[in-house]
């Protein structure tokens, strides 16, 4: 018996000196030292044995077992060592190969200049207030002065939505309902979405954006409507921006004017994109507040008088960056985006 213990030891030694990967390792584990295992069977046959030999041959299989269970827990030790060492050298990581660009998103140019616009605003003094995309045709047309028989009101310029409701067509609808709400002094602006029956071409939309002032005081003058397009006009293109007042007519200012700008590419001197006029596109539309409407929305006209103006967000971005056509500022396509 002693021999045959002797014998287990030797193969089993010899079996984990050419093992070369766990699985095996746990394999030799079982065939040697598991319930069915070589050294088990060895230990069942001692009943066998004469009394005295039993503690002699069971202190030989503890030590063969402890042995062999020894250099188990060296071979194991040696092969997680080396898997590991595999492993790091497969996930090694190249710090010289490019790292994946992040997209960071940033604002529509639309988006930039009305907040750039309403920040000229509010510096200057004025509220920021909001006014519905669906509006009442009296806010729209009635209040505003807007004789029942004018172009704007025909159904091939505006959405109606009932005979009473529509898409607003322009923002001096938020002018009524301010002027109905508060008291004088008044001084806001208020931006959003606008809708008309226009068709598309390379400064018309049939949904734009338009941003709407109103001041209303004492003794407010046309000086005051000038001087301030003018700096608004100069903080948002530059100093050196001449404007040019064009008279006009609209329903609900009197006297009324449009405003052009210099053109942003030659500064004024003439050039392809102002067909050599030195003048960009109209921006937008201004005048003195009509008494009419003063009075349609419970203000005084002898002791209060105003000024409004309501200009195209979209058409100051065009010139602010040099947009030769809308339909880029509404098509998504990344290729434009991404410049901004
Ligand atoms: C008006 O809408 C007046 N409510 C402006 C106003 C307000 C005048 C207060 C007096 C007092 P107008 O229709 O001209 O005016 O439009 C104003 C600006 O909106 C234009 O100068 C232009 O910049 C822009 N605009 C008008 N129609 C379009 C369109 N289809 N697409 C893009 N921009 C437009």
């Amino acid at each position: 018996m002693k021999e045959t213990l002797k014998n287990i030891e030797k193969e089993a030694l010899n079996h984990l000196s050419k093992t070369s990967d766990l699985k095996e390792l746990d394999q030799i584990r079982i065939k040697f030292l598991g319930k069915k295992g070589e050294l088990t069977k060895v230990l069942r046959g001692m009943g066998k044995l004469p009394k005295e030999e039993r503690p002699i041959v069971g202190q030989l299989a503890n030590e063969v077992r402890g042995k062999i269970e020894e250099e188990l827990e060296k071979i194991k030790g040696e092969l997680k060592n080396k898997e590991k060492l595999i492993k790091l050298e497969k996930e090694k990581i190249d710090i010289s190969m490019p790292g994946k660009e992040k997209l960071l998103g940033h604002r529509h140019p639309l988006l930039k200049v009305k907040e750039d616009l309403e920040n000229v605003f509010m510096n200057m003094g004025f509220d920021i207030v909001e006014g519905p995309e669906i509006e009442t045709v009296h806010n729209n047309f009635d209040a505003l002065n807007s004789p029942e028989n004018h172009p704007s009101r025909d159904l091939s310029d505006t959405f109606y939505i009932t005979d009473n409701i529509l898409l607003r067509t322009h923002t001096s609808p938020v002018q009524v309902r301010v002027m109905k709400q508060r008291k004088p002094p008044l001084r806001i602006v208020s931006a959003g979405r606008t809708f008309r029956f226009d068709d598309v071409d390379d400064t018309h939309s049939p949904m734009f954006h338009q941003l709407e002032g109103l001041v209303i005081d004492k003794n407010i003058t046309m000086a005051n409507l000038k001087h301030t397009i003018d700096m608004f006009i100069k903080e948002i293109f530059g100093s050196d921006m001449e404007t040019r007042f064009r008279p006009h007519y609209f329903p609900f200012t009197e006297p009324s004017a449009e405003v052009d700008v210099s053109c942003f590419e030659c500064k004024g001197k003439g050039c392809d994109s102002c067909h050599g006029t030195g003048w960009s596109m109209e921006l937008l539309g201004c005048g003195m507040v009509h008494p009419k409407v003063l009075e349609n929305c419970g203000i005084d006209p002898n002791e209060y008088s105003g000024f409004a103006f309501g200009l195209g967000i979209d058409r100051i971005a065009m010139v602010k960056y040099g947009i030769n056509n809308i339909r880029l500022l509404f098509d998504n396509d990344m290729r434009f985006l991404n410049q901004f």
